[in-house]
């Protein structure tokens, strides 16, 4: 239901988004959006770049006097660093000199398989559009997937569960009340001790020259049973989640719910069981399901569909490709070795990746709730989900 398309590249003139299948009636805070393009931004660990940029959403089609149309809805975000790159990046003249062509691909990027794809003779043509960039496209658009969530009492959140070695404490979130604590965190981590331990680990890679990666979990609050579908594969929410989520820039694995640990265990220690009390989650902020589970190793996500508890998604996110002190590689001119290229790069990026995941999983869920209870009119939307609601809920 909600599609979204991104355009622009890492040191182009800027990053734009268009999201169409958005209903009209939907209020828009634009300081929202830029809190939320702000939060994708910091996290300890990135590199020059984001000292540079200051980024911001201009929107240019679908929003009229802070509320949606129906229309698709256009933002951009500018690339301040574009001043430095304007003769790189250049949509038009004459290309640009032998010493700013890049021939030696990174191991771990796009780059290699994306210049035999492309016939690229210059990796730049590659790497400038599958530079994680693109991220901020996700967030200004997962921003507006979660302000529609919000008329509906359904919060995505995050937060960094490791950096390399370093594993920080998990814990279980309460709907809303500390969706704030892991921002104010500079890895967006719950423990402190362990977030300067962090700290300590990314700064010892950056005298080394090299990149680390991590994990973080998403979670979803407030997200009623029935979202997705059983009845054919693409239609499964867990796939299109795990879809949105690795398709985040160096995400390498998701888990659902305790997914790794129940793959070791019996049925029997895996499955939560149902008990014929009244549900602890409520509902927007009324309907109560007339059952409850004592337990969520399912992760909220049964046979394809949320199942009333709260989403849990683990994502695990590789070291940064681009290091200060590069990898064996070829030439793509001639395929002799050399070395990988050096560009200024971040050293972690897991706390970002964090805030990106809640976008996608926001714009999944804002697409599968839409689908449901129709999308064309808030106002309508909201009736059907409340006719829903008194259907299979009690009300509290
Ligand atoms: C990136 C390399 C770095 C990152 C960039 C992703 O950019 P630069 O090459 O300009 O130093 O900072 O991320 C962003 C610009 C961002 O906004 O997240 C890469 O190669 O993927």
């Amino acid at each position: 239901m909600v599609r979204f398309l991104t355009a622009g590249e890492s040191h182009g003139k800027g990053v734009t988004v268009i999201v169409e299948g958005f209903p009209s009636g939907v209020p828009v805070e634009r300081k929202f959006v830029d809190r939320e393009l702000k939060r994708r931004m910091s996290g300890y660990g990135r590199g020059g770049r984001m000292g540079i940029e200051a980024d911001t959403a201009e929107f240019t089609s679908g929003v009229r006097f802070g509320m949606t149309l129906g229309s698709p809805i256009c933002i951009h975000v500018k690339n301040k660093d574009f001043k430095n790159w304007k003769r790189i990046m250049a949509p038009f003249g004459k290309g640009p000199g032998d010493k700013d062509i890049v021939i030696n691909p990174r191991p771990g990027h796009a780059d290699l398989p994306g210049v035999l794809k492309r016939g690229a003779k210059d990796v730049r043509d590659v790497l400038e559009r599958a530079s994680a960039r693109e991220t901020v496209a996700r967030v200004a658009a997962g921003a507006l997937a979660k302000l529609l969530l919000a008329q509906f009492d359904i919060w995505v959140m995050s937060y960094v569960t490791s950096v390399g070695t370093v594993r920080s404490r998990r814990r279980v979130f309460r709907e809303g009340l500390l969706e704030k604590e892991p921002d104010r965190d500079p890895l967006r981590m719950i423990d402190s001790k362990k977030s300067q331990e962090a700290m300590e680990l990314i700064r010892g890679s950056a005298k080394r020259g090299d990149s680390v990666g991590g994990t973080f979990e998403v979670l979803g609050f407030g997200i009623p049973p029935g979202l997705g579908d059983y009845t054919q594969w693409d239609r499964r929410l867990d796939g299109k989640l795990a879809m949105a989520l690795m398709s985040i820039p160096a995400i390498k694995g998701i888990e659902i719910g305790d997914a790794f640990e129940s793959s070791r265990r019996g049925g029997g220690r895996v499955h939560d069981r149902i008990f014929a009390k009244p549900g602890k989650h409520l509902f927007f902020e009324r309907y109560r399901l007339p059952f409850m589970r004592k337990t969520n190793n399912a992760g909220g996500l049964e046979g394809g569909m949320t199942n009333g508890e709260d989403l849990i998604l683990r994502c695990y996110m590789k070291p940064i490709p681009t290091l200060t002190v590069p990898l064996e590689s070829v030439s793509i001119r001639d395929y002799s070795q050399t070395a990988a290229v050096k560009e200024r790069s971040d050293i972690c990026a897991v706390p970002a990746a964090s805030v990106i995941g809640e976008s996608m999983v926001a714009l999944v869920l804002a697409g599968s709730l839409l689908g449901k209870f129709g999308g064309d009119f808030l106002e309508d939307t909201i009736k059907g989900y409340e006719s829903y609601l008194g259907r299979i809920c009690e009300k509290s």
